[in-house]
């Protein structure tokens, strides 16, 4: 049986990726940190120990910033398969703790690398870096793809440069199976609450049942490519399986303003948005109560922003024959449904549910 070890197991991504490498019939080593409240909501449908297709989970607990837990549980479960899914993922807060975002996102990466190295595991164990779009930051080019030049605008992002080097470094100079998934945003009823897209569902639907008057955002002009999380897990999957090892982007090639996320969502809830103002004065408004439904507020805004992101993911459809199943349509319904049950829990139970 094959052995996986996913760090960032609590996150979205990694929820998705355990139930996905336990469907494969894996042993799947799920790396959670010492955390002092309950941070296990996304995974509270899965048991640990032996499931019903003989595939096995089992919790280990090791930090990227601690070495000597990392090569503890490298040592001990040998994998197969390291998926590095563990980050300080939040951009916006990179801002806030630029030094404590590349002990994680970049020497965390090196540590598992050199972990794998140190134990004379780079023959057996094949490893997927967790990349991300940032890296493009002031695109130099549109769409963009594996080429593309990097252009960094974020503590976040310089730190994920290091880590995409390195994961290159160790696979030309030590032979070590080593992939970037260059992944675009991925969002799913899972998402925090602290990114864009899950901030909107969760607050308007909360808005929808009367727990929340107004929804405070940034910038409301930058673009995403949004993809669904449970495709993307699929992707970084393939890379693995695949003969070689390579670089790929994983994006929809679609694109959408956060105010037009914001329109789209906020019409299935019945509600008409209208634009009044301008800059941090403007405000979305419901065309028939007149109410004011969203604000701009600036300790949204960053820094420095990245005002557009759209990929071109064929290399990754024509060689892993990646294949995304959701439309954006579909992943906006499977957030706003599952945010308007949340909210409506929250309104019958008086309290708010974590994930
Ligand atoms: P997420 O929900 O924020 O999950 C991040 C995970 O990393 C959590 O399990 C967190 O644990 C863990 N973690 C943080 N610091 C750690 C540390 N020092 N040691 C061990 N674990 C630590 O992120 P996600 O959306 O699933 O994304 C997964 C990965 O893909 C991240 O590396 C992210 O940067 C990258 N990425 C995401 C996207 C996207 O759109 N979602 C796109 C491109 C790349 P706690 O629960 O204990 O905090
Ligand atoms: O949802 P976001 O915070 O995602 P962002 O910054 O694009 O980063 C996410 O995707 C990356 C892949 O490109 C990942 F690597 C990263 O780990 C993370 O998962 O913000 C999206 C956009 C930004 O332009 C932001 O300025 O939404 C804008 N925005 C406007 N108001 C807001 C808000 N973002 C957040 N989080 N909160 C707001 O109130």
């Amino acid at each position: 049986m094959k052995t996986s070890l996913v760090t960032g197991a609590t996150g979205q991504d990694g929820s998705y990726l355990i139930e996905k490498l336990l469907s494969e019939g894996r042993r799947v080593c799920a790396m959670t940190r010492r955390s002092s409240t309950f941070n296990m909501a996304r995974l509270s449908g899965l048991k640990e120990g032996v499931q019903n297709n003989g595939a096995e989970l089992i919790y280990c607990q090791g930090d990227l910033t601690d070495q000597s837990s990392l090569e503890e549980i490298l040592g001990k479960y040998e994998p197969d398969e390291v998926y590095n899914l563990a980050a300080q993922s939040d951009v916006h807060a990179s801002f806030g703790v630029p030094e404590f975002t590349a002990d994680v996102d970049a020497l965390g990466t090196l540590r598992l690398l050199e972990g794998i190295r140190r134990l004379g595991l780079e023959k057996t164990t094949r490893f997927y870096q967790a990349s991300t779009s940032e890296l493009f930051g002031a695109v130099r080019e549109k769409p963009q793809r594996e080429t593309t030049p990097f252009a960094p605008r974020s503590p976040y992002a310089v730190a994920k440069l290091y880590a995409y080097w390195t994961t290159v470094n160790y696979r030309e100079g030590y032979g070590i199976f080593a992939c970037n998934g260059i992944l675009f945003n991925h969002e799913s009823p899972r998402r925090g609450k602290n990114f864009v897209t899950r901030k909107i569902t969760y607050g308007a639907a909360r808005i929808r049942v009367g727990l929340q008057d107004v929804l405070r955002l940034g910038n409301i002009d930058s673009r995403r490519d949004w993809g669904h999380a449970e495709d993307y897990v699929e992707g970084m999957f393939l890379m693995l399986q695949h003969e070689t090892p390579d670089d790929y982007v994983l994006a929809t090639g679609e694109q959408h303003s956060v105010r037009e996320f914001l329109e789209i969502v906020f019409s299935r809830l019945d509600y008409e948005l209208v634009w009044r103002g301008s800059g941090v004065e403007e405000k979305g408004i419901d065309r028939k109560s007149g109410k004011t439904l969203v604000e701009i507020d600036e300790r949204f805004f960053r820094p420095n922003e990245v005002n557009y992101l759209c990929g071109d993911s064929s290399k990754a459809r024509s060689v892993l024959k990646w294949t995304p199943k959701h439309s954006f349509a579909s992943l906006v319904e499977d957030m706003v449904r599952h945010d308007l049950e949340v909210a409506a829990f929250e309104k019958k139970n008086g309290m708010v549910v974590e994930v």
